[in-house]
């Protein structure tokens, strides 16, 4: 990032002469290095003291107004990759962190994804630019092999969290969607990558923020912030709150295991306690969600009262997201 952004967005900026003597720059070149950040869309104001620093509009995504606007120590401090467009940030972000050694913290946003992708090649829609929140974070988690996929428990326990900041009362339906009023409202995708560091992770949320509607395929079972009444909800501060989310819960993830977050998850969770259908590769079954275990299985109790650890595939609960 230009140093000259960077100063107005960390705070550390000063009076026009002051920062024209820390860059080496004369007045004019900094005026023209400042007008040529305005045309970007920065806002530099002064305060009282002729300190400048940055006003971010509301809900600019630029990496400038996300960097004045971060509370934590290593999550958004890489490179930030912003475009208005972006097949898919995760795409992106893998690509990148693949071809170049970008540091851990590393982060790809934009306004709108044209290839956003789901699990299991399914898409992900953000079609309206400016109303939804794509963005990918790149993680080196110090975790016993193994245990990489804990990092998507922890993913969803930052987002929900962080709507939660809103005033909503997300839940998390098992292993990662997070829900608000039974609609998903966050889809989450961690892939790993291979880097000179060695195996990374790309964690990807798709947070719907601005929508107003969707498309007719996914309507009854997608909702976003404004839709359930959080309608200030800001995708820049919401994306500084889950960063600082992510840094927690991964701080914790570390530190304890899933225990750390487990509380947490199962507090937040719609699907402990409830009637299930599990869709799995080789066969579908009905039960009751009994458990999360430490190792991020569910346990199901089944209509013949077996017993059942399910790792993954697809888990449907009654009641949620359009399944009745
Ligand atoms: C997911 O997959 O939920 C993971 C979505 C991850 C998206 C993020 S955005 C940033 C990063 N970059 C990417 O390219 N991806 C990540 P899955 O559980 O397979 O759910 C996909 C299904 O959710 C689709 O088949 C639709 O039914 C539904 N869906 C699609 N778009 C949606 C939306 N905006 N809101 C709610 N549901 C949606």
């Amino acid at each position: 990032m230009d140093e000259l952004l960077r100063l107005l967005a960390t705070g550390e900026a000063d009076t026009t002469p002051a920062l024209a003597a820390r860059l080496h720059c004369t007045p004019e070149a900094l005026a023209g290095r400042l007008l040529a950040l305005a045309a970007e869309g920065y806002r530099p104001q002064p305060d009282a003291a002729g300190r400048l620093s940055l006003r971010p509009a509301a809900d600019s995504l630029l990496p400038g107004d996300i960097l004045a606007g971060l509370r934590t120590r290593t999550l958004g401090r890489g490179e930030i990759l912003y475009a208005t467009e972006m097949d898919s940030t995760n795409t992106q972000l893998k690509r990148a962190a693949a071809e170049r050694n970008l540091p851990a913290g590393s982060l790809a946003v934009c306004d709108r994804q044209t290839a956003g992708r789901g699990r299991l090649q399914r898409a992900w829609e953000t079609p309206e630019p400016g109303t939804a929140l794509p963005c990918s974070v790149l993680l080196a988690p110090d975790l016993p092999p193994g245990q990489a996929h804990l990092v998507t428990l922890a993913v969803a326990v930052a987002a929900a969290a962080a709507i939660a900041e809103t005033g909503l009362s997300p839940g998390i339906k098992w292993p990662n969607d997070v829900v608000v009023g039974g609609k998903k409202c966050v889809g989450i995708l961690c892939e790993a990558v291979a880097t000179e560091k060695g195996p990374l992770i790309v964690a990807g949320a798709g947070f719907n923020v601005r929508q107003r509607t969707f498309p007719e395929t996914i309507r009854h079972r997608a909702t976003s912030l404004w839709l359930m009444g959080a309608h200030g909800a800001d995708r820049r501060a919401l994306l500084c709150a889950y960063l600082s989310q992510l840094e927690r819960a991964m701080a914790a993830l570390e530190a304890e295991g899933l225990s750390g977050i487990l509380a947490e998850y199962t507090a937040r969770s719609v699907t402990l306690g409830r009637r299930v259908e599990v869709i799995g590769a080789t066969e579908t079954f009905l039960g009751t969600a009994e458990a999360i275990d430490d190792t991020g299985a569910l346990w199901v109790l089944d209509d013949q009262n077996r017993r059942r650890q399910v790792w993954s595939g697809d888990v449907s609960v009654r009641g949620v997201m359009g399944y009745v």
